[in-house]
């Protein structure tokens, strides 16, 4: 006999309680996303606060859907992703599974540099704990104050400190996950070597949801770097970006730890929506500014020292129109808080499309170039804002509505357009559509478009035989065949 919707909502509730199974009432910080795209109408949300308890969940919502209910599970962590990957669709048949009441750490490890923490720690809590120890956890994102370990895993999220450290799969050394069966896999395993077949982690990592919810992970740590210090560079073409870029990996190695780029209208754009925020250089002086920030192993001497021959080399080198140096660290904390405003600037500005492309960084020039002329073709009035991890060749091609006009209508009127016209370039420099956001239910069709059918079929013969009666996510990231 089909288990009904309701009595599903009542089998949780007994599992969890009724304050951590909800259904009905006021359910908008679950249903819908960061950016207020889209709001979806979910069956229930529980809250599981074990391992256990998200099994059981699991459990309960297959047997549902075994009975013929077509029922789903959407994993959720901080929902601050940006491509509608953690938020439930409008069918009111999607339990979202919010793993923010997990939130233990379950090991400190100092002398093998890692930690065990459970899939709903806030990632700035987790940087603050290493950072208590005297250790570093370098994942570093502008939504870290909410954002969790569980979606940025659940994402393989990037962030600022990638030129260095990598993206989240570089920081995992093990997941403990719960898969379409209600099984748990502890795969806690601290090793940093362990050869015995695939690699479930890594197939995990990135799913967004898709193949099981993510309940704990062991990270990685690193020693804390003996100084920091960071420098906001102005240039006028995105070429001489590249060229510093080129010459700051040759002369600082692996101290370079970030290398953020903006051309001018983003700033132009936090200095209209943030006017309290003051920029180390004038933004109309450059076409666009650089965040470089270099990290030193052995003194704060040597940090300045260092970053400043390489400036005097890339002014002889006639890459840059002008600099400022952070003098302390709080000049270079407010240095990455205009750079980390850029978001939330578009966010004040309207609804807008998000580009999140990546090709290799010496092509950034010309995929620019030719963007933005192909963009102009079609939609000759919409604003380009352009900014991001230039170090990683991954820039947020972002397109805002034209001047005065209505930013949903022109969302929902020019994605295709603007996507279209940007993607095919990004495809004529063999880039990616998502080099970091992931692809959600926001993009989908794009990935049916852009991504290898011979790729594309082995991620479905995946997802079939982990989770064959499509029970995690089904509207997210992979196109309906
Ligand atoms: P959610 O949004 O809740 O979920 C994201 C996806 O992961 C969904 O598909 C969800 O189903 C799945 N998921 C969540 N938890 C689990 C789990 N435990 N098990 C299985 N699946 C799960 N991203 C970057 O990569 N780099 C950036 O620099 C960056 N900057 C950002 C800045 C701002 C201001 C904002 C709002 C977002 C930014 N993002 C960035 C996007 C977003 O923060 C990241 O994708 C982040 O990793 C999502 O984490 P979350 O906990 O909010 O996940
Ligand atoms: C960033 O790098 C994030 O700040 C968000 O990835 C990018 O707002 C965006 O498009
Ligand atoms: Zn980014």
């Amino acid at each position: 006999m089909t288990i009904t919707a309701e009595q599903l909502v009542e089998q949780l509730q007994s599992l969890l309680g009724a304050d951590h199974a909800r259904s009905g009432g006021d359910l908008t910080a679950w249903e819908e996303d960061w950016r207020q795209l889209a709001k979806g109408k979910a069956l229930a949300v529980v809250s599981p606060a074990s391992t256990a308890e998200v099994a059981a969940v699991v459990q309960a919502c297959l047997a549902a859907k075994e009975s013929g209910l077509n029922v789903s599970i959407v994993p959720q962590g901080g929902n601050t992703g940006l491509v509608l990957g953690g938020t439930p669709d409008a069918s009111g048949l999607q339990v979202v599974v919010s793993l923010k009441r997990m939130q233990a750490v379950r090991a400190f490890d100092k002398q093998n540099l890692s930690m065990t923490v459970e899939a709903g720690c806030i990632l700035q809590n987790l940087q603050n704990l290493a950072a208590e120890q005297g250790l570093l956890f370098p994942l570093s994102l502008a939504a870290e104050g909410s954002c969790v370990i569980g979606g940025n895993l659940a994402t393989n999220a990037g962030g600022t400190q990638v030129v260095r450290y990598g993206n989240t799969r570089d920081l995992c050394l093990g997941i403990e996950m719960v898969n379409a069966k209600g099984e748990i896999w502890n795969g806690l395993s601290g090793l940093r070597k362990n050869n015995t077949g695939y690699d479930l982690r890594h197939l995990m990592i990135g799913s967004e949801g898709t193949l099981g919810i993510i309940t704990a992970a062991t990270l990685k740590l690193y020693p804390q770097p003996a100084a920091t210090t960071c420098a906001w560079l102005a240039v006028d073409t995105l070429d001489h970006a590249v060229e510093l870029l080129a010459l700051a990996q040759q002369q600082l190695a692996s101290g370079l730890t970030g290398f953020e780029a903006m051309e001018q209208d983003a700033l132009k754009l936090v200095e209209k929506h943030m006017p309290h925020m003051r920029m180390p250089i004038d933004a109309s002086t450059g076409a666009a500014f650089i965040l470089l920030e270099y990290s030193d192993d052995e003194s704060e001497d040597r940090a300045r020292a260092r970053l400043e021959g390489l400036l005097e080399a890339a002014f002889e080198a006639g890459l840059l129109t002008d600099g400022a140096v952070a003098q302390n660290l709080d000049q270079a904390q407010k240095m990455w808080d205009i750079r980390e405003h850029i978001t939330l600037a578009q966010a004040a500005e309207g609804l807008h499309l998000k580009h999140d492309i990546s090709v290799p960084s010496s092509s950034i020039p010309a995929f620019v170039r030719k963007a933005k002329e192909e963009l102009a073709k079609v939609l000759p009035d919409a604003r380009v804002i352009n900014f991001g991890h230039l170090g990683d060749g991954n820039l947020h091609f972002n397109v805002q509505a034209p001047e005065g006009a209505n930013p949903r209508e022109f969302v929902d009127t020019c994605q295709q357009t603007a996507e279209q016209a940007i993607y095919d370039v990004v495809a004529s420099f063999g880039g990616s559509f998502s080099a970091e956001h992931g692809v959600g239910r926001l993009k989908r069709h794009d990935l049916a478009h852009y991504k290898d059918p011979v790729a594309l079929g082995m991620m479905r013969a995946i997802k079939g035989a982990l989770d064959p009666l499509n029970l995690f996510n089904p509207h997210a990231l992979l196109p309906d065949a």
